[in-house]
């Protein structure tokens, strides 16, 4: 069956193309309706769902409870993206883009608000002084990684998987555009990981937590269901260091915050307190 070719009119309207997320997929900004936030018992707020960019910051204030560092308690709210709770009021205040994960610190006064997940991860491991080496090199390399993964996965994730995934037909050419494009980023990775343990050099950083939750989850089969079609194999570096940050309890326990889907037990929708994951 062939399909009448669609001709771009001279000026862009708003016809729905259906497809997962179309019913929140908007042209403008700002907020659509009137919401506060709740707020917790801990200085550190955190609203959020358990997706890729959710779950790095998870993954990091696990981490850094599970070095010892009480300050990063925190409350993880459930943000529905589905539902459009990213456009409330409160929501909008705190991340002007609309989009999770958003952090509001209240330690100080007034409040830090940190949105994108690459800002936010830069922000608890500065706040920490962990997961950052402090020399120049370790540093910049930690932060060369950090926005690797923060230019690269709107490729994978709005390019290859939403095409792969989620538009609501199958069209080579995206396809075929964004999987050579995925496939290129998942060997600039096992270039990087044949030759150091660890992205950033010896040491596990918050490169290491943002670049896994995206393509340590893809070559594990966690994401769209594409492993066997991007031959996830042929990665062995990414999927041994895949496999080392999997292991790892903290990055466990991050997964299960904020997240409303897969088996009940992995279900934790909010987190006010560590026994919320026990
Ligand atoms: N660059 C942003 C991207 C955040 C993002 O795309 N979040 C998605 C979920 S993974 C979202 O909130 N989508 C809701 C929407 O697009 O309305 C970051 O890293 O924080």
């Amino acid at each position: 069956m062939s399909k009448a070719e669609y001709v771009p009119p001279k000026v862009w309207k708003n016809t729905q193309s259906g497809g997962q997320f179309a019913s929140i997929n908007r042209p403008i900004a700002g907020p659509t309706h009137d919401k506060t936030l709740p707020v917790g018992k801990h200085p550190l707020q955190l609203y959020s769902l358990a997706t890729p960019n959710g779950i790095k910051v998870t993954i990091l204030l696990e981490e850094l409870l599970a070095l010892g560092h009480s300050g990063a308690e925190y409350d993880a709210w459930l943000i529905r993206i589905g539902d459009g709770d990213q456009f409330s009021s409160g929501f909008v205040e705190i991340n002007p883009n609309s989009k999770i994960p958003a952090l509001l610190d209240h330690s100080a006064t007034p409040p830090i608000r940190v949105f994108e997940s690459g800002s936010i991860l830069l922000y608890l491991a500065e706040k920490f002084g962990e997961f950052l080496p402090t020399d120049p090199a370790g540093r910049t390399e930690t932060l060369n990684w950090l926005f690797w993964q923060m230019g690269a996965a709107p490729y994978l994730g709005g390019g290859f998987g939403h095409f792969y995934a989620y538009a609501p037909e199958k069209y080579e050419y995206p396809i075929n555009r964004f999987t050579m494009e995925a496939k290129r980023q998942l060997d600039v990775l096992d270039r990087r990981l044949a030759e150091s343990a660890y992205l950033a050099g010896d040491a596990y950083t918050i490169a290491d937590i943002a670049v896994w939750s995206w393509y340590g989850k893809l070559v594990r089969g966690d994401l769209y269901g594409a492993a066997q079609f991007l031959a996830v194999d042929q990665y062995p570096h990414v999927q041994r260091w895949a496999q080392v940050v999997a292991d790892r309890p903290a990055v466990i326990r991050g997964q299960r915050v904020n997240r409303t889907w897969g088996d009940e037990a992995s279900q934790v929708p909010e987190r006010h307190d560590a026994a919320d994951l026990d």
